[in-house]
């Protein structure tokens, strides 16, 4: 590598979401010398490449958000579940709040990162041919980096615009009158069908596992209430870093789902369904996603509730099946407004992928087993290479002359999801084997943030130039994620949480169920002296 800027930096963080931008305001404020590269022209992560119509997040308030008082003090939101232009303001406001931009290198996408052992330093270089140099590389590319496109016969012969969710344009593009297709029904899938629903002149919806969707109940929120509720908020920040719930303030029934009559069930759960949201994901009782027999007795419930609302029972069939696909909520649930609604509308069809295959994209649109569907416009909402494919697209280099997307060719293997041996000085946040998922950004961006600038300050107090974690402690890490995911039905669901998505990735349980679990553990760890891992 060459064009080595000329001073070395304490930190330099991948990525201006939400975990970026915390390390950087902390990191800052204790004095070390540390920037962001980020590949966007604003901040924002995810909410800055996710701008489709309808991209809205899936914590309700004040659960998404940082719990820095400066910044949430005249920041008041206009839905309950905000949106993801909404969310983008909230950024500059942070900025403006932080002042982080003027520490950020903007349109900088990192391609390598090599460390270098005589030196303990990583070189971080850029796509425009910047390096940078580094003592910790600290990367925050988040769950989502990675946008996945199937490999559909074709694709390219497709003549009209063509976008997958996460690459939206920037300046917009308008579906009304037009002929949309979308293919994938994930909660990108939902949001992004809901919108064009409403303006299209023909929607088609190109479906291969239902998504088992809930209510989201979205409420518009007014300055006044938001002035009552924030007195809460510090309580509120409380709880969400020590909650025995991995779903902020939504705590589940201790009791077993089979352990109640049925009304007392049925009222647990038509609770938690007004509620909306996770809540009834999260919040009906404790043996949901642990128990085969409560787990069939919640799908049961989710289905009439979504029978109920779509007017052809075939169409019924395919969307909300008697037999749940996988289940419920082993894979993550989309939170939908009016979603079950638009398959009554005419100018809505629904293509039941494990019945009418994709054969052939073609110049003028899809063909299936049995028809040939003409489009203006083709989404893919397909979904990531999620937890890993945001950062084994960037050459990193550690010290085993294997890059990190090679080490992990065969399965990931992390301490605390934080490090990787043979990646000395380089410490994830929102990665693999972390809670990420079963959390949110901003929760992980503080709670596992802070776990990492008490380390690098440890480092620093004792003069520690590398930090390295073993292969034995990573294995270790792996066998013990593994056993979390034996104890619940997770493994059971083709899904993103496991890797399963991608063809051909390593199936394993890649997010950390149980925030309480996890950072008991990181906390035992530094506690520890930082067991497991390596000074030098
Ligand atoms: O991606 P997904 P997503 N042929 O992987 C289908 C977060 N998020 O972007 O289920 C046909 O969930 C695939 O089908 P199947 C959120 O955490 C949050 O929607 O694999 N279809 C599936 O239907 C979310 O969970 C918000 O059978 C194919 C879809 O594509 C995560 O991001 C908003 C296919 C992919 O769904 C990912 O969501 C948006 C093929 N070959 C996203 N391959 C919020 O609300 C894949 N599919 C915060």
């Amino acid at each position: 590598m060459n064009n080595l800027t000329d001073k070395v930096l304490d930190a330099l963080i991948i990525g201006a979401g939400f975990n970026g931008i915390y390390q950087l305001h902390r990191l800052r404020e204790l004095g070390f010398r540390v920037r962001i590269l980020d590949a966007a022209a604003d901040l924002g992560g995810v909410w800055y490449w996710n701008c489709y119509p309808g991209a809205r997040v899936d914590s309700h308030v004040p659960n998404y958000e940082f719990s820095i008082e400066a910044v949430w003090q005249d920041w008041n939101w206009t839905e309950k579940f905000p949106g993801w232009d909404e969310l983008r303001r909230y950024f500059t406001h942070v900025d403006e709040k932080l002042g982080l931009s003027p520490d950020i290198e903007f349109n900088s996408r990192v391609t390598r990162a090599e460390f270098d052992q005589s030196r303990n330093e990583w070189l971080v270089g850029c796509d425009d041919g910047r390096i940078f140099r580094t003592r910790f590389l600290i990367p925050c590319t988040g769950f989502a980096a990675k946008s996945y496109t199937p490999d559909f016969k074709g694709l390219d012969s497709f003549s009209g615009p063509c976008y997958h969710t996460a690459h939206w344009p920037q300046q917009g593009y308008d579906m009304t009158g037009q002929r949309v297709g979308v293919i994938g029904t994930g909660a990108s899938g939902v949001q992004v069908i809901q919108e064009a629903a409403n303006i299209a002149a023909e929607l088609t919806v190109f479906q291969r596992t239902p998504i088992l969707a809930l209510a989201m109940q979205q409420q518009q929120l007014d300055v006044a209430t938001q002035t009552v509720l924030k007195q809460d908020y510090p309580e509120n920040f409380r709880k969400r870093r020590t909650a025995g719930s991995s779903f902020f303030d939504i705590e589940a029934d201790k009791r077993s789902a089979l352990a109640v009559t049925e009304e007392e069930r049925e009222a647990i759960f038509e609770a938690a369904w007004q509620k909306g949201g996770f809540h009834f994901w999260a919040g009906t009782f404790s043996d949901i996603l642990t128990n085969a027999d409560s787990n069939q007795l919640a799908y049961a419930f989710w289905r009439e509730k979504t029978r109920m609302r779509i007017t052809n029972p075939a169409t019924a069939d395919i969307l909300a099946p008697r037999l749940a696909p996988h289940p419920f909520g082993t894979k993550r649930p989309s939170l939908e407004q009016w979603y079950y609604e638009v398959f009554n509308q005419d100018n809505v069809s629904l293509i039941d992928l494990r019945q009418d295959p994709i054969v052939q994209i073609t110049e003028h649109g899809i063909h299936t087993g049995s028809t040939q569907i003409d489009l203006d416009l083709l989404v893919l909402a397909t979904g990531f290479d999620a937890g890993t494919g945001g950062l084994t697209q960037i050459d990193i280099q550690g010290t085993t002359g294997k890059s990190l997307k090679e080490t992990w060719a065969d399965g990931v293997d992390t301490h605390l999801g934080i490090a990787v041996p043979g990646f000395p000085n380089m410490l994830m946040l929102y990665g693999p084997q972390s809670p990420t998922a079963f959390c949110n950004g901003p929760t992980c961006a503080e709670i596992q943030g802070e776990w990492v600038v008490e380390c690098l300050q440890y480092l620093r107090r004792r003069q520690l130039q590398r930090i390295e974690t073993t292969e034995d402690q990573a294995r270790h890490w792996t066998r013990h994620v593994q056993e979390v995911a034996d104890g619940t039905l997770l493994p059971l669901a083709d899904s993103w949480y496991m890797g399963a998505n991608i063809p051909g990735k390593h199936r394993q349980l890649l997010n950390y169920p149980g925030v309480q679990s996890y950072m008991e553990q990181c906390r035992l760890c530094a506690l520890n002296d930082y067991e497991g891992f390596r000074f030098a």
